[in-house]
């Protein structure tokens, strides 16, 4: 039997905004997938908790402006561990102009405030 998608969900360093981390684990629990949810953490714990929790995809969330230091360093740091297949994405308040300087970073997908939560849904499942 397939296992169902499992994503780590996790606020990126010190940011505040839980909302919409929380509205969107919830929405792809309620889609069938298991969610680990882990609050606020930095890139190593963000690894190390991923390769526990062995899961197929890893969600950052931001809106505190401090993604273009700490998600890139999490995409370098699951390569250094061997885990560089597993897609990382990020949701929050990115300014356009950092989008393909994230994606160059190894980042799969960014998704900024008022995505439709379908398409969120929609593009991890894909991923
Ligand atoms: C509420 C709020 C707060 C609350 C947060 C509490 C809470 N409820 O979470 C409080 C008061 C704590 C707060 C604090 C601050 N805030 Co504030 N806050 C907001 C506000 C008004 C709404 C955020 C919100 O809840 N949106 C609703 C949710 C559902 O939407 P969302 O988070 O964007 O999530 C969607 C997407 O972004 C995406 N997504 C988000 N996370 C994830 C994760 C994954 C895995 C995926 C796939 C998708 C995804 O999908 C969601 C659904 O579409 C925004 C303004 C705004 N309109 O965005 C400012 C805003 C984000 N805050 C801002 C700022 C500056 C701050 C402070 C730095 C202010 C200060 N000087 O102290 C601090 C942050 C301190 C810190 N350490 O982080 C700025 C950020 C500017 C920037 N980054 O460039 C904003 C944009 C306001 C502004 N216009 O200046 N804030």
């Amino acid at each position: 039997m397939k296992r169902s998608t499992r994503i780590l969900i996790t606020r990126l360093g010190m940011d505040a905004h839980w909302r919409g981390s929380i509205v969107v684990a919830r929405a792809l629990r309620d889609a069938g997938m298991e969610v680990v949810y882990i609050g606020n953490q930095m890139p190593e714990n963000i690894v190390e908790t991923a390769l526990q929790e062995d899961v197929d995809i890893i969600g950052l969330s931001t809106l505190s402006g401090n993604h273009m230091e700490l998600a890139p360093e999490v995409v370098k740091l699951l390569k250094e561990k061997g885990m560089g297949d597993t897609p990382v994405i990020l949701g929050g308040t990115v300014p356009p102009a950092d989008i393909s300087k994230l994606k160059e970073a190894g980042l799969r997908e960014i998704f900024g405030p008022g995505t439709p939560l379908e398409e969120i849904i929609e593009s991890i499942s894909r991923l």
